[in-house]
């Protein structure tokens, strides 16, 4: 057990490919096809603990976009969807969390190597575990201090960026390094024009005059989930919001708030870009709207189509 990354060190069990597995028992060969050539797709979900108790959010959106995903690669899940959905619910119950976050994935397993992975197996496995803020409490309310990577994203030309696909995190992984190595909390990535795409792992919203904005899915981003709630919400409190936005790398100096959104970030202000503040250099009105609306959603339950219980 202690030898365990401290975020999984209550965890009991893992689900790989149809059964409930011992934490330590979930293990692959190394021949796996996807260890070497990127070639899995994964989600990451967050359960709740409503007032109503433990609930999936968005659960349904999240599957959607996991089979999607397995398409591109003609990764054919073998399992239906509703066996995945009852298979995470057991999780949870089992493990007896009230929140936490949800890992499925699904890769080419252990067959013949070489690119194409013809008859390789398709695994699947699911893991649960508590995971708090992304970047910490204080990052929630005070912000982060963000650098632009000398990294660009990957063009939605070269490799589909509405997949969530293993292999092309290391874009990320290179964005997320750098930025950390130099001082700073995470990074803004722009794509191949030059505009910016998104962080690597959120998306990124920007706020100027009262109207908000979000870059569109033609500049090569995921198509967030907690992007689209951020919308919905900010359009229910009336805000303008322009969801298909260009954001060249300038506007982002001169911009009164920006924040970004994600699963695993859920809503965090950005406080400065390249040592340049943004606002006041904290959590801006608009920013602070979006994330209690969301924090409140998330708490309540309230929008029911939303929530899976567990
Ligand atoms: N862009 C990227 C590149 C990304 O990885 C994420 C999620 C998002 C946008 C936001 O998408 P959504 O979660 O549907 O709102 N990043 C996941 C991985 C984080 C990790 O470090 O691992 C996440 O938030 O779960």
């Amino acid at each position: 057990m202690s030898d365990r990354p401290e975020m999984f060190e209550g965890v009991d069990e893992i689900w790989l490919d149809g059964e409930f597995v011992e934490f330590e028992d979930a293990q692959i060969h190394v021949l796996t096809h996807a260890l070497h050539y990127g070639t899995g797709v994964f989600e990451g979900v967050r359960c709740y603990g409503t007032d109503q108790g433990p609930a999936i959010f968005r659960w349904e959106d999240h599957l959607d976009r996991f089979y999607d995903s397995g398409n591109v690669y003609d990764i054919d899940i073998p399992f239906e969807k509703q066996e995945l959905t009852e298979a995470t619910a057991e999780l949870i119950r089992r493990e007896g969390l009230d929140s936490c976050y949800i890992r499925p994935i699904a890769f080419y397993g252990y067959g013949p190597l070489g690119l194409n992975p013809g008859k390789s197996p398709v695994q699947v496995a699911l893991a649960v575990w508590p995971w708090g803020a992304y970047l910490g409490d204080e990052a929630l309310e005070e912000g982060v201090d963000v650098a632009v990577s000398s990294w660009r994203k990957y063009a939605s030309s070269q490799i589909p960026t509405n997949a969530k696909t293993t292999g092309t995190y290391v874009n990320s992984v290179l964005a997320s390094q750098e930025a950390k190595a130099n001082g700073y909390e995470e990074a803004i990535v722009l794509n191949k024009e030059g505009n910016v795409a998104e962080g690597p792992g959120e998306n990124i919203f920007l706020v100027r005059d009262g109207e908000i904005y979000t870059t569109g899915l033609a500049e090569s981003i995921l198509d967030g989930i907690t992007r689209q709630t951020a919308i919905a919400l900010a359009e229910d409190m009336g805000y303008v919001v322009h969801d298909d936005a260009t954001i060249s790398r300038g506007e982002l100096y001169t911009a009164d708030e920006l924040f970004f959104t994600g699963t695993a970030a859920e809503v965090t202000p950005i406080r400065s870009v390249d040592d340049n503040e943004i606002g006041a250099g904290t959590k801006g009105p608009v920013t602070d709207d979006i994330q209690t609306a969301f924090f409140e959603l998330v708490e309540s339950g309230d929008r029911e189509e939303w929530f899976r219980y567990i």
